[in-house]
């Protein structure tokens, strides 16, 4: 089984991110894909209003259009058994220690023509957990993910600081973000990352991501592992501690 080497372990330490091609193999991907897509169809026709501002991308035709789905590793096998792949687990391991727990998992669609930006924030903000060294995020890329189509940025570095104070804009409590002249002061790297490899990020390193203006969606699944004692004991955001998978 391949594991993470003595550089890429530096490199996560140092950079606060690093990125592994070839993570999952093409048949595990289409599945993935394939079941993102029927369940999307499914839960787009039960959204409530208020759930509609948070999960559909309005603008980008006149078809509505799914922004995310949460909780996959909890609620769909074909994405569970992502989630529980023994390498990526022994990865995991290497980072954050033993005993990993998925708090919560979210796939991103950001459709081709306008999939929308998600703005800098540091997911230890969102979670809020008792130990800030305890928690990874693995961004799996379900499509190529680069520059044209929005991968993540990220301020190298940034994990070595602590967690910044968000806001939230004015009717989306949920979209926690770090205002845009603190945000100004960091410089953020593009991440590509090639369909079935993964970018482990820590909680406290900022990233983002922009719009998707290509023809191309940009599919990810993330998924956000603590380690056996994670306690989320300051989230910002609520967090159901039913759905949490240990593995
Ligand atoms: O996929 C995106 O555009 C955002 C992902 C993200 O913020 C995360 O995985 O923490």
């Amino acid at each position: 089984m391949k594991t993470l080497d003595p550089d890429q372990l530096k490199t996560y330490r140092a950079r606060g991110h690093l990125t592994v091609e070839g993570i999952f193999g093409e048949a595990e991907i289409r599945a993935a894909i394939a079941d993102a897509e029927i369940w999307a169809k499914e839960e787009i026709g039960k959204l409530d209003a208020g759930q509609q501002a948070w999960y559909v991308e309005g603008a980008i035709t006149d078809r509505a259009v799914l922004r995310k789905l949460d909780n996959p590793i909890y609620l769909r096998p074909a994405f569970r058994s992502l989630a529980a792949n023994e390498g990526l687990l022994a990865m995991v391991e290497q980072l954050i220690g033993p005993s990993p727990k998925a708090f919560f998992s979210q796939i991103f669609f950001k459709a081709a023509g306008g999939g929308g930006p998600k703005p800098v924030h540091q997911d230890n903000y969102y979670f809020g957990p008792n130990d800030p060294e305890g928690m990874v995020t693995v961004w799996i890329a379900l499509d190529d993910a680069d520059e044209g189509n929005g991968c993540l940025y990220y301020a190298d570095g940034s994990n070595l600081g602590a967690t910044i104070p968000h806001t939230a804009p004015e009717g989306e409590p949920f979209n926690l973000l770090i205002p845009d002249d603190a945000a100004a002061a960091y410089e953020m790297t593009p991440a590509p990352v090639p369909r079935g490899g993964v970018s482990f990020h820590h909680g406290n390193t900022l990233h983002q991501s922009s719009d998707n203006q290509s023809d191309r969606p940009r599919r990810a699944c993330a998924i956000h592992y603590g380690n056996g004692n994670v306690e989320l004991v300051h989230s910002n955001l609520s967090y159901d501690a039913d759905v949490v998978v240990s593995f």
